[in-house]
């Protein structure tokens, strides 16, 4: 009898074991991006603005090391929002987009400016390089994360000095120092060429998207992330949402 019982709860296991990894690689085959000849296709453009009433003021971190080279406090760059409430670093994208143009083949970038990451957010794309350099003369250990993991903890000696890797996995990948705490910046990885972020007048333009209903979502480091609903795109033609945060 006992040994019935053993068998049984070791089967149990096992089935319940083979079924999480029938699920995972459903997960990844149903995520992947396929490249296909975009003709005539349509654009998604808008603006990221904030809607409700004062928007918050930018946020100032003290320095607690590196005075002389970087002064006393710098701007953290999470709220750059204009007299028009219009938002810069507000990344939108089509969520889940399946098939469509290739990704670009260009690096990200990442530098150490005067304390701070510059840009202080970029948009990369998975599968391609990302330079990080430090343009400093004091040392920056950049340790960078997506979800909480680590994906690069690089030390960074020399100025002038800079490091290559492979974005090997999507998200939003914040990058730290752990030399200077007050030190943040943020590239939101792409798994596929249909995201981009605003500039100083909030606004963005997705475009060679195939015909067909997207949905969209915009991302912002304070502000969160939130959903602009499905958009209909033309060929051709191009369809207006703005991004509005509260
Ligand atoms: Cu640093």
């Amino acid at each position: 009898m006992k040994k019935l019982l053993i068998i049984i709860l070791t089967l149990a296991v096992s089935i319940a074991f083979t079924a999480d990894i029938d699920a995972k690689k459903k997960k990844k085959k149903k995520g992947k991006y396929k490249v296909t000849e975009v003709t005539n296709g349509g654009s998604i453009s808008g603006k990221a603005l904030f809607a409700g009433g004062t928007p918050p003021a930018d946020e100032t971190k003290a320095l607690t090391s590196e005075q002389s080279l970087c002064g006393d406090s710098l701007p953290a760059e999470k709220y750059l929002i204009n007299g028009n409430k219009e938002i810069k670093n507000v990344v939108v994208y089509l969520d889940g987009i399946k098939e469509g143009k290739a990704v670009p083949k260009d690096k990200a970038f990442v530098d150490n400016v005067q304390c701070a990451f510059v840009p202080h957010v970029s948009v990369g794309y998975k599968g391609n390089e990302i330079d990080i350099k430090n343009s400093d003369p004091v040392f920056h250990n950049v340790h960078s994360y997506i979800k909480g993991k680590t994906t690069y903890n690089l030390g960074l000696p020399d100025p002038g000095s800079m490091v290559t890797k492979k974005m090997k996995r999507d998200g939003v990948m914040e990058v730290k120092c752990d030399s200077h705490p007050w030190m943040l910046g943020y590239v939101f990885i792409s798994q596929h060429p249909y995201a981009v972020a605003t500039g100083d007048d909030g606004s963005f333009t997705i475009s060679d998207i195939p015909a067909g209903k997207y949905k969209v979502k915009a991302w912002h480091e304070g502000f969160g992330e939130i959903d602009l609903g499905k958009i209909t795109v033309e060929a051709g033609k191009t369809a207006k949402v703005n991004a509005e945060f509260k």
